[in-house]
């Protein structure tokens, strides 16, 4: 049995008061070899008890005597230099994922692929959108691995210290789709196409579920989901499947609105934005009713129509204030009612979460905080999560404020990817 340091000291102290003296219970040299520590520190850290300890330590052969202060490698050696490994360098993509060219070449194997939509045309109120995608992957700098203490909401969980980035799946990140700024018809289609592009990749033989490549998007306003629906609908709704996708909607707003009411009344063009998407989705059927959910909504109806309008494609609602009354693992266990075993696609507006700690494009007072979106999240385990995107993430340059949304936005990326490799174990 090999005993720690402190059992140990405990041990051999109880020992020598007892029968011997140290040095007779050891039966070694006063004499220790010099450590940096102890050069340092001297007799601040090397009390009788110490010492005692470490001379116990060397004779059992449980540590080394230091040859000498440090061994350098040799110069061509670069074993520990080749990988990053320093959170904050290297160049950026998601959670230091390695980056993939998605786009014409077929040959890599992906299971998860992060793509950037930079797009911010369709938005009513606030841009900077269109640097999201570059502001997650700062935020997510920190993400590398490792076991999180509060993965999962229950030790009995799946998602449970789960090493989501450790399970065998291929992870990568594809980069933006280039998104021309200056035609929101042509910029959607490149994001369609880049979609659809990734959807063509074959997956690893790491999972039986992972049949075909399943898509995180950084946004972008809100109206890119349109196209990340389109797309993940096109991919995994089976064609005599007369049924769309659960689609769990966080944000504040129900961009469900009826174009006549937001847009639609300027020109046509403008009818498809960011607070009209879903209106448009129900209306191409990628909408699952009755298996659909808003999650955190709090801001007004522009017209008293809307809320029928909203029910009208397919949606129930739980607001901000239900997170109070239904507990957020409550909230967690009634989106899993909803959505059932229906293939999910999650979009989650980073104006769910409270105006004073994000950048979004329309903020509003009276939202989640990150431990309870955490939890809901976690709680969602167990779902058919086939894609999932995070929009709304406004971080433009010279900005205040930039660093917290990339990192919120970041975080639940990472959590969407739990969600998605939970299933798999
Ligand atoms: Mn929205």
């Amino acid at each position: 049995m090999k005993l720690s340091t402190p059992v140990l000291l405990s041990t051999l102290l109880s020992l020598s008061n007892a029968l011997v003296t140290p040095q007779k219970f050891l039966g070694i040299s006063q004499d220790l070899p010099e450590t940096f520590m102890d050069g340092i520190f001297g007799e601040l850290v090397n009390s009788a008890e110490v010492v005692f300890a470490k001379k116990a330590m060397l004779a059992s052969g449980e540590v080394a005597a230091p040859s000498k202060a440090i061994e350098f490698p040799d110069k061509n050696d670069v074993s520990d230099i080749v990988d990053n490994l320093v959170s904050y360098s290297g160049i950026v993509s998601f959670a230091h994922l390695p980056v993939e060219q998605c786009f014409g070449n077929y040959d890599e194997k992906i299971d998860i692929a992060i793509v950037g939509a930079p797009f911010d045309s369709g938005v009513s109120y606030t841009p900077g959108a269109r640097f999201g995608p570059n502001g997650v992957r700062q935020g997510s700098r920190r993400l590398q691995g490792g076991i999180s203490p509060i993965r999962g909401n229950t030790k009995s969980s799946k998602l449970y210290r789960l090493p989501i980035y450790d399970t065998g799946l291929r992870l990568v990140d594809c980069g933006d789709v280039p998104m021309t700024p200056f035609d929101a018809r042509v910029a959607l289609n490149q994001l369609y196409r880049g979609h659809h592009a990734i959807h063509k990749h074959n997956t690893t033989d790491k999972s039986a579920n992972f049949k075909k490549t399943r898509i995180i998007t950084l946004g972008g306003d809100h109206t890119v989901s349109l196209m990340n629906i389109k797309s993940a609908y096109e991919t995994f709704v089976d064609a005599d499947d007369n049924d769309g996708l659960a689609i769990i909607h966080f944000d504040s707003h129900i961009d469900t609105w009826d174009p006549e009411v937001l847009g639609g009344g300027v020109t046509k063009y403008a009818s498809l934005n960011h607070g009209t998407f879903l209106h448009y989705a129900a209306e191409a059927g990628y909408v699952s009713k009755g298996h659909s959910v808003h999650v955190g909504i709090r801001a007004p109806y522009i017209v008293a129509e809307d809320e029928t309008h909203d029910h009208e494609c397919g949606f129930e609602t739980i607001t901000s204030k239900d997170v109070d009354k239904l507990t957020p693992r409550g909230v967690g266990q009634k989106i899993k009612e909803i959505v059932g075993n229906r293939p999910v696609y999650l979009t989650f507006d980073l104006d769910t979460f409270d105006a004073n700690m994000v950048n979004s494009g329309t903020l509003e007072v009276g939202g989640l905080n990150t431990r309870e979106v955490l939890t809901i999240l976690d709680e969602m385990e167990g779902i058919n999560l086939v894609g999932c995107d995070i929009v709304e993430v406004s971080t433009p340059p010279n900005s205040v404020g930039n660093d917290i949304t990339g990192l919120l936005a970041a975080q639940v990326i990472d959590e969407f990817i739990g969600l998605m490799v939970v299933t798999e174990i």
